[in-house]
């Protein structure tokens, strides 16, 4: 079949639109047509060159949702009609990471997925005969794309597909940084280092918990409203220091936070995050995507005294059991995606959305099919 494609044909190249083949779903895998797909930091990321694995050309987009149109031989958990959300974290209840119930970083399919191709090793996208690649194994930038069985999450179809895309990347990312990752206790005094829309699903997440006190740091102030909307206490501009920013939160919180998270990808301010958080048992939590050759550095004296550091992947959460019972919390008015939706535009405006994520200017663009 033909489908409506955003192509990624080099890096820093805009996309280009073009009607490319696509074929059908072969055993294990699902059509989707996708309605909403937004666009999340990651994309501009490996768009930019910086990913190590960014290979081109591909079809960028992860974070997204759409309705089953067919299914291959063997599927049995979806159907054509359902509502989905694809995952770019697959859950196999036969990976042995996923049995260990320590992670939801299945493997099942990951070394295809990376190398931008479904399980068997091929792509179903192309253009004049010519192989496009797959990208985080969604591909949500395409009107119609190809998943495997265990990379869609079947939602409820009361979920409005206009604005459930964002469950497929940030809201999760960022909430489940806080509840499954860095588990965040009633009372606890948080700050989230990036104030995208991860930074401010972090924010929403620990309000839910029951943080005591928020702290949003962001270079760009034009953030601040909408964090504190959303439960920010307070928010921080390192630019309006002398001192480094690390030293400005230990001052302020009287020896440092409970937990912080990095939603920038910056290395820099990963190792401020950590320097943030209080001796003895203030924990960080790296969520931004640093580029190739990036490392993190620190004295080792930070975390011989108590301070942890660790890392997440869209939240800590399985993406076919526990996502679906996210979308239900927004659902039944546990918190609202809405504040992140700042734009809304066609597939024909992608480049549009590119351009006021990089400018700091949108939380989310939503594009419509
Ligand atoms: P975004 O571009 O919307 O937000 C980033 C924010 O960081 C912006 O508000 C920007 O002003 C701010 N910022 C930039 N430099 C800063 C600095 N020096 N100090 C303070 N703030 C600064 O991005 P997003 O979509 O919210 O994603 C955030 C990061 O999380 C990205 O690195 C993205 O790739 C990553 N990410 C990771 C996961 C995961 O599963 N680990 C999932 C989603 C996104
Ligand atoms: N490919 C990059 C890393 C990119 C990365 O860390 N991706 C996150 C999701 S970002 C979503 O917006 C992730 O899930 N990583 C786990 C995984 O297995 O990819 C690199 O550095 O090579
Ligand atoms: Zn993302």
């Amino acid at each position: 079949m033909k489908t409506r494609a955003a192509i990624a044909w080099e890096p820093n190249r805009p996309l280009e639109i073009e009607e490319i083949d696509l074929e059908g779903p072969k055993d294990g895998e699902v059509l989707v047509r996708i309605v909403t797909t937004s666009l999340c930091h990651t994309d501009v990321f490996t768009l930019s060159g910086e990913d190590p694995e960014g290979l081109f050309p591909c079809v960028l987009g992860h974070e997204g949702c759409g309705v089953v149109e067919e299914v291959g031989r063997g599927v049995t958990s979806v159907k054509p009609g359902d509502h989905v959300i694809p995952l770019y974290i697959p859950e196999d209840p036969d990976c042995p990471y996923i049995q260990s119930g320590k992670t939801n970083l299945c493997q099942t399919i990951r070394k295809t997925q990376g190398a931008g191709l479904m399980p068997d090793g091929t792509s179903r996208f192309s253009y004049k005969g010519k192989q496009i690649l797959h990208y985080m194994g969604t591909s949500t930038f395409s009107e119609y794309t190809v998943l495997p069985e265990i990379s869609v999450a079947k939602i409820s179809k009361e979920a409005p597909l206009s604005k459930a895309s964002v469950m497929g990347c940030a809201v999760p990312t960022g909430m489940g940084a806080v509840r499954n990752t860095a588990k965040v206790e009633p009372g606890s005094t948080v700050a989230v280092f990036g104030l995208g829309a991860v930074g401010m699903a972090v924010i929403q997440g620990a309000v839910m918990n029951g943080a005591s006190r928020i702290i949003g740091i962001d270079i760009n102030p034009s953030k601040f409203l909408l964090a504190k909307a959303l439960g920010a206490t307070e928010c921080v501009n390192p630019k309006d220091y002398d001192a480094p920013i690390q030293e400005v939160l230990v001052e302020i919180t009287n020896g440092g936070l409970d937990y912080t998270f990095e939603a920038v990808g910056n290395v820099d301010l990963m190792r401020a995050a950590l320097e943030s958080c209080h001796k003895g048992w203030g924990e960080c939590t790296v969520i931004g995507v640093a580029g190739a050759g990036q490392e993190i550095a620190t004295r080792p004296f930070q975390l011989v005294t108590g301070r942890v550091w660790r890392g997440t992947a869209f939240g800590g959460v399985l993406g076919r059991s526990e996502l679906p019972g996210m979308v239900d919390e927004w659902l039944q008015g546990d918190f609202s995606v809405d504040p992140y939706i700042t734009h809304h535009m066609n597939h024909g405006q992608i480049n549009t959305a590119f351009d006021l994520l990089k400018a700091g200017e949108s939380i989310r663009s939503v594009i419509h099919f």
